[in-house]
């Protein structure tokens, strides 16, 4: 009896200790490992294919000249970049293709999505000519896959994550855990970012960021959307520094017809400028929607009636936006609102449910961004 008693008892005690260990079995058995082929490529960038300020429909004016044209001492709307794209698998031989509803991405890396109690796994291949890096918000890392540079006191493995040589490979682990993704009450998702993180001023500046969309456990529907959201879109509003890239003198050579005479330094912030013989400063600030100056980008296009879900991001330049949407509002926590407050490497979410049809203007309402470009179009079709 007494025997039978202390088995019971002991049984009771193994599983008791067992019970966590199971859990955390079955979480893992649960969760997927979302693998991404990732590389930084060089992509020569226009920021206004069409050459037209689309928002009015005409020519650019004088003002605006001055964002756009190339000239004697200014490189004008095109500069070479480094951007992250997708690749089907390891060999990164076939680019993987962008879905139609994510053109709008512009020159946005790859969407990275995952469901908390995934693993997200990154093999990053380096196609640029500088030490780049993968580096996380809002996900779990350990020092192998940080994708920082700084005096951490780490070394061996826990140091080639932060600054991938050229033609390098690395694989970054992120682990999806509960605080990736919303907070009890905070809806489906939760809108993060990533970006390389070795020489951050000249890695961001030449265009390597992109953003991470991760859903609350059971909550990814078709396409690893969310399941109570019918369309998405994320949209930077961001300040890109060309004379802080690691192309800046490439492109001035490039581009500005009299780059020979001009004298580069750097301003009281230290942020580099070129400057020309007649005294002329030029310091490329773009203030781009996705990469996209004056509606140039595609129209983003939803239904009436649809639950529309906005991923709204900024960058690490003096950031401050005021994206706008005209027609309809969204609601962003418990406030019904058609203008955000954004400001540097602000990442935010609107929900918006349009009853308004019609093409309208999203911008920023910063009036010299929206002057310079920052500005595009939504429409919202009856069916
Ligand atoms: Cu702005």
């Amino acid at each position: 009896m007494t025997f039978t008693r202390f088995s019971v008892a002991l049984a009771m005690l193994i599983l008791w200790a067992c019970e966590p260990a199971a859990d955390r079995a079955q979480v893992e058995a649960e969760g997927q490992v979302r693998t991404y082929y990732i590389a930084a490529d060089v992509v020569v960038w226009d920021y206004a294919p069409s050459n037209r300020n689309l928002i009015f429909d005409k020519e650019f004016d004088e003002k605006e000249a001055h964002f756009v044209k190339a000239g004697d001492y200014r490189a004008g709307k095109v500069f070479k970049k480094a951007l992250y794209r997708e690749y089907t698998d390891e060999t990164f031989t076939i680019l993987k293709p962008r879905a139609v509803d994510w053109e709008h991405l512009g020159f946005l890396g790859p969407l990275i999505r995952a469901e908390v109690g995934d693993t997200i796994k990154i093999v990053f291949r380096n196609n640029v000519h500088f030490p780049a890096s993968m580096h996380p918000h809002g996900v779990f890392y350990e020092k192998d896959s940080e994708g920082a540079l700084y005096a951490d006191g780490t070394e061996g493995k826990d140091k080639v994550d932060d600054g991938v040589p050229t033609g390098g490979t690395h694989v970054y682990t992120w682990e999806v855990r509960e605080r990736a993704g919303p907070p009890p009450g905070g809806g489906s998702t939760a809108f993060w970012m990533y970006h390389s993180h070795v020489n951050e001023e000249m890695d961001f500046s030449a265009g390597l960021v992109g953003p991470m969309i991760i859903t609350a456990k059971g909550m990814t529907g078709e396409g690893l959307r969310p399941s109570d959201v019918d369309r998405e879109f994320v949209v930077a509003f961001m300040t890109t520094e060309e004379m802080s890239s690691w192309y800046f003198e490439e492109n001035l050579e490039t581009y500005a017809a009299k780059a020979n005479e001009v004298t580069l330094g750097i301003d009281v912030f230290g942020t580099r400028l070129a400057q020309a013989p007649d005294g002329f400063i030029y310091m490329p600030f773009m203030e781009s929607i996705n990469g996209f100056l004056y509606g140039n980008g595609p129209v983003m296009t939803a239904k009436k009636g649809e639950r529309v879900r906005w991923y709204v991001m900024a960058g690490t330049s003096f950031e401050v936006h005021a994206p706008h949407w005209h027609g309809n509002v969204g609601t962003v926590g418990k406030m019904r609102m058609d203008v955000l407050e954004l400001t540097t490497m602000g990442m935010q979410t609107l929900d918006m449910i349009p009853d308004a049809a019609g093409k309208w203007l999203f911008h920023c309402h910063v009036m010299n961004h929206f002057a310079a470009g920052m500005g595009t179009f939504y429409e919202i079709l009856e069916e």
